[in-house]
């Protein structure tokens, strides 16, 4: 069961072995070899070319065709993009799947969702065809079912069998996507392809716009906080600046929940699959820190960055002393607004007030991690400049760090990234349904 679990082919997950306190004492009769090896599966394909050719034709003949690639679309990034280009279709990343397509590529729209860019929801809205490649569909990748109000069709590639008949008026490619992209590619190259110059070029401007946006919301400077009593940091702007030292130092980011994970995956460039870790089935709270601990495990651990609100820090600050105790060489940056913010964000735009999601006990976060024998722990200012400088130290020291960074909150919209779309949540319930029922797919 554990083998059949941590190797399955197309959704691996940890297994879990539960042994009861008296069992754990008794002594187990096995064989070593009877257990199982590593089970190998020959990647599969439809064996009929019936949906194939269909999807095949759509690709051909459709004008505006948009690529959703979800987290299992992952480790088949080349193919992802030939496909993209060979088919004139833009791909919309998911959370998960950052750097699918290097960040600059033109066929790039960026993350598309709730929390997604200007151009990856442009794209959502206009496309006609949804080519759906290792994706779950989850309600804030896909504003709860109405992400593709203008889509009349759906290419589904997925291993999955479940997952590739998410939505209805589906051509479902059920297999290995790697395997049956190449058969689409072998279909395409054959020619007939319709010009997309048009819908390229308008994705192109709507990408242009993010580009600007994001440089808008970096270049505002600091912004007067009502906690901090000072101008601090906006979250983008203190991010930004982490992931541009993630970026020169070839550091794996990990993101943690709310806000941070939000304004994190809107704000980071990647060129490849893998330079971004984040939680997207659960965002549990206290991932990023814990996840530092696999670099300390590892036998060959890479320096990794923990990006992390005071929030979710505190829901796993033991990582203090299980980061010392394995040997981490990694930095936890809290981006500090006094507050989860997240939540203080969802019950504005909800109810138009914010109810107990901060209070007013100051922590000195710096004082807390340098208790922790081993652990080095500095302020990162309240400047792009003054943080590089920071984690700069930070990453000299061949230890677990800590940079602790105020950030500001409040309504002034620069503080954040935007949001998009509808979410089938809370009050907003009865108005989403409604909406839902006049989708095609
Ligand atoms: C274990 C767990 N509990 C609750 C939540 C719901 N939740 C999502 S974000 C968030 C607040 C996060 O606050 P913080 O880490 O300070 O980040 P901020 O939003 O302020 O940037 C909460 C409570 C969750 N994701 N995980």
């Amino acid at each position: 069961m554990g083998a059949s679990c941590v190797y399955h082919p197309f959704k691996a997950a940890p297994f879990y072995l539960n042994l009861p306190l008296n069992t754990q004492p008794q002594k187990l009769d096995i064989r070593l070899d009877s257990l199982p090896t590593i089970p190998t599966y020959e990647p599969t394909i439809p064996a009929a070319d019936h949906n194939l050719l269909e999807a095949v034709e759509l690709l051909k003949s459709t004008g505006k065709v948009a690529i959703k690639a979800g987290g299992g679309s992952r480790p088949f990034a080349s193919q992802v993009r030939a496909l993209a280009e060979a088919a004139g279709a833009v791909v919309v990343e998911a959370p998960g799947s950052l750097g699918i397509l290097p960040d600059s590529h033109p066929q790039n729209m960026h993350v598309g969702g709730s929390k997604g860019s200007i151009s990856g929801n442009y794209a959502m809205q206009e496309a006609d065809l949804l080519v759906a490649i290792g994706s779950r569909a989850v309600c804030q990748s896909d504003c709860s079912g109405m992400g593709w109000p203008k889509a009349k069709h759906v290419i589904n590639i997925n291993a999955d069998p479940v997952d590739v008949q998410h939505y209805a008026q589906t051509t479902a490619l059920n297999g290995d996507i790697g395997e049956v992209v190449k058969l689409l590619l072998s279909e395409l190259s054959k020619g007939g392809v319709s010009n997309k110059a048009e819908w390229l070029k308008d994705c192109a401007a709507k990408k242009g716009d993010w580009t600007a946006f994001k440089s808008d919301l970096y270049a505002a400077g600091a912004v007067n906080d009502e906690v901090w009593h000072r101008g601090v940091m906006t979250q983008p702007q203190a991010i930004k600046a982490a992931a541009d030292f993630c970026k020169k130092h070839d550091a794996i980011k990990f993101f943690d929940a709310g806000d941070v994970q939000a304004n994190g995956f809107q704000v980071v460039e990647d060129d490849r699959v893998g330079e971004t870790i984040t939680e997207t089935g659960a965002s549990y709270m206290g991932f990023a820190v814990s996840a530092l601990i696999a670099g300390g495990v590892a036998e060959e651990g890479r320096y990794s960055v923990a990006f992390t609100g005071d929030g979710s820090f505190m829901m796993n600050p033991q990582v203090l002393i299980d980061g010392v105790e394995h040997g981490v060489h990694g930095t936890i940056i809290i981006f500090d607004n006094r507050r989860m913010a997240a939540i203080s964000h969802l019950q504005l735009a909800q109810y138009g007030n914010d109810y107990r999601t901060n209070d007013g006990v100051a922590v000195d976060y710096i004082a807390m991690a340098n208790a922790v024998e081993g652990v080095l722990a500095i302020s990162g200012g309240h400047s792009a400049e003054d943080l590089s400088e920071a984690l700069e130290k930070a990453r000299a020291h061949k230890g677990l760090s800590v940079v602790h960074v105020p950030v500001y909150h409040g309504e002034n919209p620069i503080g954040g990234m935007g949001a998009y779309g509808n979410w089938n949540v809370g009050n907003w319930c009865d108005d989403v349904q409604d909406k839902y029922l006049k989708m095609s797919i």
